[in-house]
């Protein structure tokens, strides 16, 4: 009998321990074996329709809890997540796809296997390009040491890592030679005071300074820095698009979302009409620039990324954004406060009108009303992420898209693995028609492992993005009754709302709806973009 543990025991034991207490796939006949110690272990194996689904339920699973996993199998099921890994490697997310492949011993038997699409390195090859780390646990001698590498990698830099299984090595003895311990990531003790001594000389001196927050605060888990920063100093904080939430956006000091001409004009006026602007964790990509319609002196900016800090020309190398922010929170002295930035409630309107029909900036400020603090929002690309610009989530860390990458098809899927990361939370999920149509069978998973969020489609008609950059017939797509998927999907209540009384309606009772997952088909104009949409359509065009 052996006494050291299988390589697939040791790997599902390494991701319980990291706090991966679930595993998104799919299975197939290369990763089966897996999938049965899967089922003898505590993690919980989560089924989806599709791999990239798994893909985006793992990334948004990942972004709640620090690390996700999924396990598919060879060529069809990790070929299938190939789009969503390079998602979540733009977005920083720290997924582990976990595929099967053939068994060692079988590949020099009968190397025409199935599901086999060229030399047998070439899936590792890809998966290379798209994740920070890979390893093929083939030698049982190294496999544990590869699988705490790769665990570690996927922690200290934020994203997907690739571990591959031979079917064969599933069950065989793996032994544990010690790893060789890295060096943590660590500030460079003089950079860092330098770079802290000259941005609080700065701030001291400066008239209107303003904070603007950015994804990496939230990827790093710097939001309560964040937090305390901000309750202590008062400074007046923008968040971008990707970082949106990663201040609750009802903090008073809260300005909104500045993405140049494409959010909010508060945040717009205050950012750039501000003597100095303290960036933190903000990446440079051009939806958060809004499509380049920022305004932004670099003379004017302190500027912290993951590992270094720029003030106007000065670079302070090896300056880690932790640091840097936990050493201003210590340093830096309260301002005097400037007044309320954004209401902190949203304002009273006039909801329902009888008869209205639906427009998308009210359907927006409604939500904005019954939005409460138990509630993570998820959302698609589509207007319906350019108008939740305007939506103020309440807690920090609350809205989750794929903003930068901007993949149609993530909100659906990754509602699965938010409310599964966290089964205390309620999820609104908001999808364009468009969207919905790509991943939406996810919904059934949903249904059927009884998870409640209440999923909002806006459904526009068509491709609305596209059209206001360029429009044409193939922006056109099928109708569909969304409203009766239930039919299909099984504990599904749908509901379609064309006027305000319907959707006021429709609305109360999905939030009565605590068992099972609920869905209303907003009708839309295709004519009634948010004003966000205008201003990228108009920016974008220009490009197209
Ligand atoms: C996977 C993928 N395919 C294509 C695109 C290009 N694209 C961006 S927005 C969009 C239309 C989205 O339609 P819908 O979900 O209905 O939202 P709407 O723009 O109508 O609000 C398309 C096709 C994309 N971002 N992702
Ligand atoms: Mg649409």
């Amino acid at each position: 009998m052996s006494s050291n543990p299988s390589i697939g025991h040791y790997l599902l034991t390494r991701l319980y321990e990291s706090g991966v207490h679930h595993i998104f796939g799919v299975p197939g006949d290369y990763i089966l074996r897996f999938y049965q110690q899967l089922s003898e272990s505590p993690v919980q194996h989560i089924g989806t329709t599709r791999e990239d689904t798994a893909a985006f339920a793992t990334d948004a699973y990942a972004r709640c809890r620090g690390l996700g996993a999924m396990a598919v199998t060879y060529g069809v099921g990790a070929l299938n997540v190939v789009n969503a890994v390079a998602g979540a490697h733009a977005e920083s997310s720290p997924i582990v796809v976990i595929s099967g492949a053939p068994g060692i011993k079988e590949r020099r038997e009968h190397p025409l296997l199935h599901h086999r699409f060229g030399p047998f390195r070439l899936q590792r090859e890809i998966f290379e390009r798209i994740t920070c780390a890979v390893a093929v646990l083939d030698d049982p001698y190294t496999a544990f040491r590869q699988i705490d590498r790769v665990l570690a990698a996927a922690r200290e830099h934020c994203k997907p890592v690739y571990i591959e299984l031979p079917r064969d090595r599933v069950d065989t003895e793996g032994y544990p030679i010690p790893s060789e311990s890295l060096p943590a990531p660590a500030s460079d003790a003089a950079s860092l005071n330098e770079a802290v001594e000259e941005a609080l000389q700065l701030l001291d001196e400066a008239a209107s300074p303003v904070l603007v927050a950015g994804v990496e605060l939230h990827r790093r888990g710097l939001q309560d820095q964040l937090l305390s920063l901000v309750d202590k100093t008062h400074l007046p904080v923008a968040a971008t698009l990707t970082g949106k939430s990663v201040l609750g956006e009802r903090h008073p000091c809260y300005l909104g979302i500045y993405e140049g001409a494409m959010g909010s004009p508060l945040a717009r006026d205050r950012v750039e009409q501000a003597d100095f602007l303290l960036m933190l964790g903000v990446t440079l990509n051009d939806v958060d620039l809004g499509i380049f319609t920022a305004r932004l002196d670099a003379n004017r900016i302190i500027r912290a990324s993951q590992d270094e800090v720029i003030i106007h020309h000065h670079r302070y190398p090896q300056v880690l954004l932790r640091d840097f922010v936990s050493m201003l929170n210590e340093r830096m002295t309260p301002r005097p406060q400037t007044g309320p930035a954004v209401a902190a409630k949203p304002a009273a309107f006039d909801f329902p009108v009888k008869g209205q029909p639906m427009k998308i900036i009210r359907l927006i400020a409604r939500l904005n009303r019954f939005l409460t603090p138990d509630m993570v929002v998820v959302s698609d690309v589509g207007d319906c992420l350019f108008s939740a610009i305007d939506l103020r989530v309440h807690e920090n860390s609350e809205f989750l898209a794929s903003a930068y990458y901007t993949s149609m098809g993530f909100a659906v899927p990754a509602a699965l693995g938010a409310q599964i990361a966290r089964p205390t939370r309620r999820t609104l999920v908001l999808v364009g028609d468009g969207a919905f149509q790509m991943t939406g069978t996810e919904l059934s998973t949903i249904a059927h492992l009884g998870l409640n969020p209440i999923v909002i489609v806006f459904n526009n008609k068509g491709y609305s993005t596209e059209r206001y950059i360029l429009d044409g017939p193939f922006n056109d797509i099928p109708a569909w009754q969304f409203e009766r998927l239930g039919e299909l999907f099984g504990p599904l209540t749908g509901y379609a709302a064309s006027t305000e009384d319907e959707f006021e309606d429709c609305l109360n009772q999905a939030l009565a709806q605590r068992s099972s997952p609920s869905l209303i088909n907003v009708h839309l104009s295709p004519d009634d973009p948010s004003a966000a949409m205008r201003g990228l359509a108009e920016h974008l065009g220009k490009r197209v």
